[in-house]
């Protein structure tokens, strides 16, 4: 009798405070500025990077750029339900975020990744847009696998507005903390956090080490992102960061529409970039 391969012993070489999380940006992985368009040459990309850097074990989120952020702000899906109108609207939010999501792990799996999708609309549940609860089991499970769960910001259920928008920002942070990650990697579409918004202002400056105590003060020179993102742009993104950085997770921010920046933060190589760190 052929015997049952054996399922991977849960002592294996992982535990809860190697895991990385990467989270992706809609700005990179998406056209900002043209609704409903994926970029699939970013994404490709992003692929080959997370490839070949092999880190284990891994955990992606990623954002939804024009997917996203067009359709969910047409419906005032973040606001919460006010009109039966609405609910087709928060179907479709979800599922230009399926779309997206289908095209990530598309390109992971076919370069010979276990990445496997978890739904957050499925998995999560917000109280006026703040993390109440998440089932992480399956997670967990697939990590101890050995798989690479991918998860995105989402048209979510709200206990106090119905529904809402859940930021893959948010989630990446809470499931950093959550899990004790050893490191969160963001990658953007700008090379870090500036001084100002690097596309309004050419004096804007890039810094390339940040404390918290600094990262507080800047949070108010931070610029809001122009394109329709209804989850606060920079600005969102570093206030979503702190309660990670405050339990001294380690991050980078890193422009992801640039060759090998995603890959240098994965591998802990020399990259331009925003370190964030706990301290003042
Ligand atoms: O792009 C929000 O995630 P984010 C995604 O990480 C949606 O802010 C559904 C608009």
């Amino acid at each position: 009798m052929k015997m049952k391969e054996k399922m991977p012993e849960k002592s294996y070489a992982w535990s809860k405070s190697i895991v990385t999380i990467l989270k992706l940006g809609g700005s990179a992985i998406t056209r900002k500025e043209k609704q409903s368009t994926p970029n699939t040459g970013v994404i490709e990309r992003l692929a080959s990077e997370i490839k070949k850097a092999n880190i284990k074990p891994l955990i992606i989120v990623h954002g939804g750029g024009s997917m996203g952020h067009p359709v969910a702000k047409n419906f005032g899906i973040k606001e919460g339900y006010r009109s039966p109108a609405q609910l087709v609207g928060f179907s479709k939010t979800h599922y230009a975020m399926v779309k997206l999501n289908e095209l990530i792990l598309d390109a992971l799996i076919r370069r010979g990744l276990p990445a496997v999708s978890i739904q957050p609309s499925a998995s999560v549940m917000t109280e006026n847009g703040r993390i109440l609860t998440m089932e992480t089991k399956p997670l967990l499970r697939l990590l101890e696998l050995g798989c690479i769960p991918v998860l995105y910001g989402d048209a979510v259920l709200d206990t106090s507005l119905g529904f809402t928008i859940l930021s893959g920002d948010q989630l990446a942070s809470n499931l950093a903390v959550n899990l004790n990650a050893s490191r969160i990697v963001i990658g953007v579409d700008v090379d870090g956090v500036y001084t100002a918004d690097p596309k309004l202002d050419p004096t804007a400056r890039l810094v390339k080490q940040l404390s918290l105590g600094e990262l507080r003060k800047l949070k108010t020179k931070i610029g809001v992102s122009r394109a329709p993102d209804v989850t606060g742009g920079m600005l969102g993104k570093v206030s979503e960061l702190i309660p990670a950085i405050e339990v001294e997770i380690p991050t980078i921010i890193v422009n992801a529409t640039k060759p090998n920046r995603v890959y240098k933060a994965l591998k802990g190589e020399k990259v331009v970039g925003t370190v964030i760190t706990a301290g003042e």
